[in-house]
Protein backbone atom coordinates (compact mmCIF):
# COMPACT_ATOMS: atom_id res chain seq x y z
CA UNK A 1 0.00 0.00 0.00
CA UNK A 2 1.68 3.32 -0.76
CA UNK A 3 2.64 5.35 2.05
CA UNK A 4 1.52 9.46 2.35
CA UNK A 5 1.44 8.90 5.99
CA UNK A 6 3.64 11.63 8.26
CA UNK A 7 3.45 9.94 11.45
CA UNK A 8 6.57 9.91 13.78
CA UNK A 9 8.22 12.17 11.10
CA UNK A 10 9.78 15.50 12.29
CA UNK A 11 8.89 18.73 9.32
CA UNK A 12 10.91 21.84 9.24
CA UNK A 13 8.95 24.54 7.35
CA UNK A 14 10.92 27.82 7.37
CA UNK A 15 9.16 30.49 7.45
CA UNK A 16 5.78 29.24 8.25
CA UNK A 17 3.94 31.65 10.58
CA UNK A 18 1.50 32.46 7.79
CA UNK A 19 1.05 32.50 4.09
CA UNK A 20 2.51 29.12 1.90
CA UNK A 21 4.58 27.95 4.74
CA UNK A 22 1.52 27.87 7.52
CA UNK A 23 -0.60 25.63 5.03
CA UNK A 24 1.92 23.20 4.63
CA UNK A 25 3.30 22.44 7.91
CA UNK A 26 -0.65 22.11 9.15
CA UNK A 27 -1.28 19.62 6.63
CA UNK A 28 1.98 18.05 7.70
CA UNK A 29 0.63 18.38 10.98
CA UNK A 30 -2.72 16.51 9.87
CA UNK A 31 -0.59 13.75 8.12
CA UNK A 32 0.83 13.07 11.17
CA UNK A 33 4.19 15.24 11.44
CA UNK A 34 5.51 17.16 14.32
CA UNK A 35 5.78 20.76 13.41
CA UNK A 36 8.70 22.95 13.66
CA UNK A 37 8.89 26.01 11.86
CA UNK A 38 10.81 29.94 12.40
CA UNK A 39 10.51 33.25 11.73
CA UNK A 40 12.62 36.21 11.97
CA UNK A 41 10.79 38.07 15.07
CA UNK A 42 9.72 36.07 17.98
CA UNK A 43 6.39 38.38 18.01
CA UNK A 44 5.94 36.82 14.46
CA UNK A 45 6.66 33.50 16.17
CA UNK A 46 4.21 33.78 18.67
CA UNK A 47 1.80 34.72 16.16
CA UNK A 48 2.07 31.67 14.45
CA UNK A 49 2.04 29.27 17.85
CA UNK A 50 -1.09 31.28 18.54
CA UNK A 51 -2.72 30.48 14.64
CA UNK A 52 -1.34 26.93 14.80
CA UNK A 53 -3.34 26.28 18.62
CA UNK A 54 -6.61 27.39 17.22
CA UNK A 55 -5.54 25.26 14.41
CA UNK A 56 -5.46 22.19 17.15
CA UNK A 57 -1.88 22.04 16.19
CA UNK A 58 0.91 21.24 18.44
CA UNK A 59 4.07 23.34 16.96
CA UNK A 60 7.57 24.10 18.04
CA UNK A 61 8.81 27.76 17.28
CA UNK A 62 11.70 29.23 17.16
CA UNK A 63 13.42 33.05 15.95
CA UNK A 64 15.98 32.16 12.94
CA UNK A 65 17.15 34.49 10.28
CA UNK A 66 17.69 31.83 7.50
CA UNK A 67 19.92 34.19 6.01
CA UNK A 68 22.46 33.88 9.14
CA UNK A 69 24.60 30.25 8.71
CA UNK A 70 25.15 30.61 12.55
CA UNK A 71 21.64 31.19 14.03
CA UNK A 72 20.79 28.73 11.55
CA UNK A 73 23.18 26.23 12.70
CA UNK A 74 22.13 26.66 16.22
CA UNK A 75 18.74 26.50 15.32
CA UNK A 76 19.57 22.72 13.74
CA UNK A 77 21.10 21.81 16.54
CA UNK A 78 18.83 22.93 19.07
CA UNK A 79 15.33 21.51 16.96
CA UNK A 80 17.95 18.03 17.08
CA UNK A 81 17.98 18.59 20.67
CA UNK A 82 14.88 19.63 22.12
CA UNK A 83 12.23 17.60 19.11
CA UNK A 84 14.35 15.51 17.42
CA UNK A 85 16.26 14.55 13.84
CA UNK A 86 14.55 16.13 10.79
CA UNK A 87 13.14 14.19 8.36
CA UNK A 88 11.79 16.71 6.42
CA UNK A 89 12.72 19.78 5.47
CA UNK A 90 10.76 22.34 3.48
CA UNK A 91 12.67 25.81 2.71
CA UNK A 92 9.93 28.06 2.34
CA UNK A 93 10.94 31.57 3.54
CA UNK A 94 11.53 34.06 0.66
CA UNK A 95 11.01 37.56 -0.38
CA UNK A 96 10.26 39.34 -3.70
CA UNK A 97 10.67 42.70 -4.65
CA UNK A 98 9.15 44.54 -7.55
CA UNK A 99 11.62 46.79 -8.98
CA UNK A 100 12.74 47.57 -12.75
CA UNK A 101 16.16 45.83 -12.94
CA UNK A 102 17.85 49.98 -14.20
CA UNK A 103 16.42 50.72 -10.95
CA UNK A 104 17.43 48.26 -7.92
CA UNK A 105 19.96 48.26 -6.47
CA UNK A 106 22.96 45.64 -6.09
CA UNK A 107 22.26 45.30 -1.98
CA UNK A 108 18.65 45.01 -3.34
CA UNK A 109 19.30 42.28 -5.09
CA UNK A 110 21.80 40.30 -2.83
CA UNK A 111 19.09 40.83 -0.58
CA UNK A 112 16.80 38.68 -2.61
CA UNK A 113 19.17 35.95 -3.46
CA UNK A 114 20.34 35.57 -0.04
CA UNK A 115 16.72 35.13 1.30
CA UNK A 116 15.50 33.06 -1.44
CA UNK A 117 18.75 30.79 -2.96
CA UNK A 118 21.67 31.31 -0.14
CA UNK A 119 19.38 30.59 3.14
CA UNK A 120 18.04 27.52 1.19
CA UNK A 121 21.74 26.36 0.48
CA UNK A 122 22.51 27.51 4.37
CA UNK A 123 19.50 25.73 5.89
CA UNK A 124 19.86 22.36 3.51
CA UNK A 125 23.48 22.06 4.49
CA UNK A 126 22.43 22.00 7.88
CA UNK A 127 20.15 19.93 7.91
CA UNK A 128 21.73 17.21 5.06
CA UNK A 129 23.79 15.47 7.85
CA UNK A 130 21.50 14.29 10.52
CA UNK A 131 19.73 12.80 7.36
CA UNK A 132 22.43 11.03 6.02
CA UNK A 133 23.17 9.83 9.74
CA UNK A 134 19.26 8.49 10.16
CA UNK A 135 19.68 7.26 6.21
CA UNK A 136 16.57 9.10 4.96
CA UNK A 137 15.68 12.70 4.21
CA UNK A 138 13.45 15.04 1.98
CA UNK A 139 13.93 18.40 1.36
CA UNK A 140 11.48 20.29 -0.37
CA UNK A 141 12.46 23.94 -1.99
CA UNK A 142 9.57 26.41 -2.40
CA UNK A 143 10.12 27.49 -6.53
CA UNK A 144 8.05 29.14 -8.34
CA UNK A 145 7.23 29.84 -12.04
CA UNK A 146 9.79 32.24 -11.79
CA UNK A 147 12.06 29.69 -11.85
CA UNK A 148 10.98 29.06 -15.58
CA UNK A 149 9.73 32.56 -16.47
CA UNK A 150 11.25 36.10 -16.63
CA UNK A 151 8.67 39.28 -16.49
CA UNK A 152 8.95 42.79 -15.45
CA UNK A 153 10.40 43.89 -12.26
CA UNK A 154 11.33 40.44 -10.59
CA UNK A 155 14.75 40.27 -11.70
CA UNK A 156 16.91 39.28 -8.50
CA UNK A 157 13.66 36.36 -7.56
CA UNK A 158 13.48 34.92 -11.11
CA UNK A 159 17.59 35.12 -10.83
CA UNK A 160 17.03 33.34 -7.27
CA UNK A 161 14.64 31.07 -7.87
CA UNK A 162 15.85 29.74 -11.39
CA UNK A 163 19.19 28.84 -9.34
CA UNK A 164 16.85 27.07 -6.76
CA UNK A 165 15.76 24.92 -9.41
CA UNK A 166 19.10 23.98 -9.63
CA UNK A 167 20.25 23.88 -6.46
CA UNK A 168 17.41 21.28 -6.08
CA UNK A 169 18.71 19.05 -8.82
CA UNK A 170 21.66 19.51 -7.31
CA UNK A 171 21.11 17.98 -4.17
CA UNK A 172 19.54 15.23 -5.68
CA UNK A 173 22.14 14.52 -7.61
CA UNK A 174 24.94 14.76 -4.56
CA UNK A 175 22.79 13.25 -1.72
CA UNK A 176 20.62 10.73 -3.85
CA UNK A 177 22.56 7.55 -2.51
CA UNK A 178 21.95 8.51 0.91
CA UNK A 179 18.32 7.81 0.43
CA UNK A 180 17.53 11.57 0.53
CA UNK A 181 15.35 12.81 -1.98
CA UNK A 182 15.35 16.63 -2.69
CA UNK A 183 12.18 18.31 -4.94
CA UNK A 184 10.76 21.18 -6.18
CA UNK A 185 7.62 22.84 -5.85
CA UNK A 186 6.59 25.77 -7.87
CA UNK A 187 3.63 27.18 -7.00
CA UNK A 188 1.41 29.35 -9.79
CA UNK A 189 -0.08 32.89 -8.39
CA UNK A 190 -0.95 32.29 -4.81
CA UNK A 191 -3.06 34.56 -2.57
CA UNK A 192 -1.00 35.06 0.05
CA UNK A 193 0.34 38.48 2.03
CA UNK A 194 3.35 38.17 -1.00
CA UNK A 195 1.52 38.78 -4.03
CA UNK A 196 -1.62 40.85 -2.09
CA UNK A 197 -0.23 43.94 -4.05
CA UNK A 198 -1.27 42.27 -7.14
CA UNK A 199 -4.62 41.58 -6.35
CA UNK A 200 -6.10 44.89 -4.97
CA UNK A 201 -8.77 46.87 -6.02
CA UNK A 202 -7.57 49.85 -7.40
CA UNK A 203 -9.04 53.46 -6.46
CA UNK A 204 -11.90 53.10 -8.39
CA UNK A 205 -12.93 49.85 -6.98
CA UNK A 206 -11.80 47.94 -10.11
CA UNK A 207 -9.76 44.87 -10.14
CA UNK A 208 -5.97 45.13 -10.11
CA UNK A 209 -5.54 44.84 -13.82
CA UNK A 210 -2.62 42.19 -12.80
CA UNK A 211 -5.52 40.21 -11.14
CA UNK A 212 -7.22 39.99 -14.61
CA UNK A 213 -4.16 39.50 -16.65
CA UNK A 214 -3.35 36.38 -14.32
CA UNK A 215 -7.18 34.64 -14.41
CA UNK A 216 -6.34 35.17 -17.85
CA UNK A 217 -3.58 33.24 -18.38
CA UNK A 218 -4.20 30.28 -15.68
CA UNK A 219 -6.49 27.73 -17.40
CA UNK A 220 -7.69 26.71 -13.76
CA UNK A 221 -8.92 30.72 -14.55
CA UNK A 222 -8.66 31.62 -10.72
CA UNK A 223 -5.42 32.17 -8.18
CA UNK A 224 -4.32 29.67 -6.50
CA UNK A 225 -4.65 29.45 -2.13
CA UNK A 226 -1.92 28.35 -0.12
CA UNK A 227 -4.21 24.97 0.55
CA UNK A 228 -4.06 24.12 -3.16
CA UNK A 229 -0.30 23.31 -2.48
CA UNK A 230 -0.58 20.91 0.59
CA UNK A 231 -1.47 17.50 -1.20
CA UNK A 232 1.62 17.66 -3.84
CA UNK A 233 3.92 18.74 -0.82
CA UNK A 234 2.51 15.87 1.56
CA UNK A 235 3.11 13.72 -1.65
CA UNK A 236 6.67 14.72 -1.70
CA UNK A 237 7.18 14.65 1.99
CA UNK A 238 6.36 11.15 2.33
CA UNK A 239 7.47 7.98 1.30
CA UNK A 240 5.35 7.53 -1.70
CA UNK A 241 7.78 9.81 -3.72
CA UNK A 242 10.88 7.60 -2.49
CA UNK A 243 12.02 7.41 -6.25
CA UNK A 244 11.23 10.92 -7.04
CA UNK A 245 14.05 13.01 -7.30
CA UNK A 246 15.71 16.07 -8.46
CA UNK A 247 11.57 17.36 -9.68
CA UNK A 248 10.15 20.49 -9.92
CA UNK A 249 6.46 20.14 -9.58
CA UNK A 250 4.62 23.08 -10.83
CA UNK A 251 1.13 23.46 -9.15
CA UNK A 252 -0.37 26.78 -10.95
CA UNK A 253 -3.34 25.57 -12.26
CA UNK A 254 -1.87 24.70 -15.71
CA UNK A 255 -0.98 28.66 -16.55
CA UNK A 256 3.15 27.11 -17.41
CA UNK A 257 1.62 24.88 -20.03
CA UNK A 258 -0.95 27.66 -22.17
CA UNK A 259 -0.78 30.48 -24.14
CA UNK A 260 -3.30 32.65 -22.25
CA UNK A 261 -7.13 33.28 -23.45
CA UNK A 262 -7.01 34.48 -26.77
CA UNK A 263 -8.70 38.35 -26.92
CA UNK A 264 -12.54 38.36 -28.06
P1 LIG B 1 4.88 35.49 2.45
O1 LIG B 1 3.42 35.52 2.71
O2 LIG B 1 5.62 36.75 2.16
O3 LIG B 1 5.62 34.70 3.66
C1 LIG B 1 7.03 34.56 3.58
C2 LIG B 1 7.49 34.01 4.90
O4 LIG B 1 8.92 33.92 4.88
C3 LIG B 1 7.12 34.91 6.06
O5 LIG B 1 6.77 34.14 7.19
C4 LIG B 1 8.42 35.65 6.32
O6 LIG B 1 8.57 36.11 7.64
C5 LIG B 1 9.41 34.55 6.05
N1 LIG B 1 10.78 35.09 5.85
C6 LIG B 1 11.18 36.03 4.98
N2 LIG B 1 12.49 36.25 5.13
C7 LIG B 1 12.93 35.44 6.13
C8 LIG B 1 14.19 35.20 6.76
N3 LIG B 1 15.30 35.87 6.38
N4 LIG B 1 14.26 34.30 7.76
C9 LIG B 1 13.15 33.64 8.16
N5 LIG B 1 11.91 33.80 7.62
C10 LIG B 1 11.83 34.69 6.61
O7 LIG B 1 5.16 34.56 1.19
P2 LIG B 1 4.32 33.34 0.60
O8 LIG B 1 3.47 33.83 -0.51
O9 LIG B 1 3.73 32.53 1.71
O10 LIG B 1 5.53 32.53 -0.09
C11 LIG B 1 6.23 31.51 0.59
C12 LIG B 1 7.23 30.95 -0.40
O11 LIG B 1 6.54 30.58 -1.61
C13 LIG B 1 8.28 31.97 -0.81
O12 LIG B 1 9.52 31.30 -1.01
C14 LIG B 1 7.76 32.48 -2.16
O13 LIG B 1 8.82 32.96 -2.98
C15 LIG B 1 7.15 31.23 -2.71
N6 LIG B 1 6.14 31.43 -3.75
C16 LIG B 1 5.05 32.20 -3.50
C17 LIG B 1 4.08 32.31 -4.53
C18 LIG B 1 2.83 33.14 -4.37
O14 LIG B 1 2.17 33.39 -5.40
N7 LIG B 1 2.48 33.58 -3.17
C19 LIG B 1 4.24 31.63 -5.73
C20 LIG B 1 5.41 30.89 -5.92
C21 LIG B 1 6.35 30.79 -4.93
P3 LIG B 1 8.46 37.70 7.95
O15 LIG B 1 7.03 38.01 7.96
O16 LIG B 1 9.13 37.84 9.28
O17 LIG B 1 9.20 38.43 6.85
C1 LIG C 1 5.12 38.20 -9.14
C2 LIG C 1 4.61 37.18 -8.16
C3 LIG C 1 5.17 35.82 -8.53
C4 LIG C 1 4.65 34.80 -7.55
C5 LIG C 1 5.21 33.44 -7.83
C6 LIG C 1 4.76 32.90 -9.15
O1 LIG C 1 5.36 39.35 -8.72
O2 LIG C 1 5.25 37.84 -10.32
O3 LIG C 1 4.95 37.52 -6.84
O4 LIG C 1 6.55 35.86 -8.53
O5 LIG C 1 5.04 35.13 -6.27
O6 LIG C 1 6.58 33.37 -7.65
O7 LIG C 1 5.13 31.55 -9.20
Amino acid sequence: MVNFSLEGKVALVTGASYGIGFALASGFAKAGATIVFNDIKQELVDKGLAAYEAAGIKAHGYVCDVTNEEQVNAFIARIEKEVGGIDILVNNAGIIKRIPMIEMTAAEFRQVIDVDLNAPFIVAKAVIPGMIKKGHGKIINICSMMSELGRETVSAYAAAKGGLKMLTRNIASEYGEFNIQCNGIGPGYIATPQTAPLREKQPDGSRHPFDAFIVAKTPAARWGTPEDLVGPAIFLASEASDFVNGHVLYVDGGILAYIGKQPK
